[in-house]
């Protein structure tokens, strides 16, 4: 079984493990493949190096290197490197980069600087991760450089900072205005990305953030399309319950896009080409989409297992959604 899925984050990492244990666990869904289409606009250059949060997360989680109680950098890390940045006055103190993924930045940096496309990147790093042997590929969304930017609408008037400065630094607590991709109106889908997508046997929206993670991927152009025209089975998994985000700061994102947070308001953003939702207990019967398929069940992640369970859940629900 081909499975295509966009991810973003630390939930979209966490679903994917669970997605890579259901496939080992699933006898007749061994040899299958996963290609993920990572979010590449929380990048950020930070010390002269190119940083990407959302493929390093599912490097990291996928190739069981992730620090387990954040979800993002990497298990027993340290953070001598960064503390001796701050001493020497270089910002930001505010992004806690550990000495093991400097190793990552610096690689990265290192082969962009030497003409290597983000793809051909990533596909040394996910090497490096063991990923191919998992028959994972992650590609990212775009080789083009993008940055999601937040305009804040504070007392001096709007003006715009790093995603990663609102999401970290503010933690969110500022009122967005808007979201900016910058470099977008440059970018084309990565390699592959466009037939991952039509060539799947069915494509999978993790709970990852609607808005800056999975709403981002959708920006590039031709992924929605894509999507809307790929025969493959298209199931998301709805990252609220009962209107609160399972972790990170969706609902202050949805506010920020005039949506309300709610698994019927999230799977509405998907309508054009969604055929399957899944939903926490909490929210059964609450959505309500011609042609889009609801099934409902816990939706924690609270290990390995749960996570497998709901990916399993999601599988499920491609086989009886509406064949598009
Ligand atoms: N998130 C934080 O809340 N604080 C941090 O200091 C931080 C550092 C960091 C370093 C590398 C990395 O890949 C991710 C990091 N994150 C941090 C998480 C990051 O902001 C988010 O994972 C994504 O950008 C949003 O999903």
């Amino acid at each position: 079984m081909h499975v295509t899925a966009l991810s973003g984050g630390v939930g979209g990492a966490r679903f994917l493990r669970g997605l890579l244990a259901h496939i080992d666990r699933t006898p007749e869904l061994h040899g299958s493949t996963v290609t993920v289409i990572g979010n590449t606009g929380d990048d950020i250059t930070l010390f002269g190096l190119r940083v990407c949060p959302d493929l390093d997360t599912v490097l990291y989680t996928l190739g069981g290197g992730a620090n387990e109680q954040q979800g993002w950098g990497r298990a027993d890390d340290t953070y001598a490197v960064h503390g001796e940045l701050t001493a020497l006055g270089v910002p930001p103190a505010w992004f806690g980069l550990g000495d093991k993924d400097f190793g990552t930045h610096v690689a990265r940096s290192l082969w962009l600087g030497q003409g290597f496309t983000l793809s051909e990147v990533t596909a040394r790093l996910a090497a490096r991760w063991g990923l191919p042997e998992r028959g994972v590929t992650l590609l990212p969304m775009t080789d083009t450089p993008v940055e999601t930017h937040v305009v804040l609408d504070e007392g001096e008037g709007p003006h715009a900072v790093h995603f990663q400065e609102w999401w970290v630094r503010l933690r969110a607590t500022v009122p967005a205005e808007r979201f900016v991709v910058v470099g977008m109106d440059r970018a084309a889908p990565a390699p592959g990305v466009l037939d991952a997508i039509r060539q799947a046997d069915l494509v999978l929206l993790p709970p990852s953030n609607p808005v800056v993670s999975i709403g981002i991927v959708l920006g590039v152009p031709g992924i929605r399309d894509a999507l809307r025209g790929t025969r493959a089975p298209v199931v998301g998994v709805s990252p609220l319950v009962s209107g609160r985000p399972v972790r990170g700061h969706a609902d202050a994102c949805l506010a920020a896009i005039g949506v309300e947070s709610t698994a019927a308001a999230v799977a509405a953003l998907y309508a054009d080409f969604l055929d399957g939702w899944l939903v926490d207990d909490a929210d059964a019967g609450s959505v309500d989409l011609p042609g889009v398929r609801v099934s409902a069940r816990p939706l924690l992640m609270t290990d390995v297992e749960a996570a497998a369970d709901i990916a399993g859940a999601a599988l499920d629900l491609g086989r009886t959604a509406a064949v598009r």
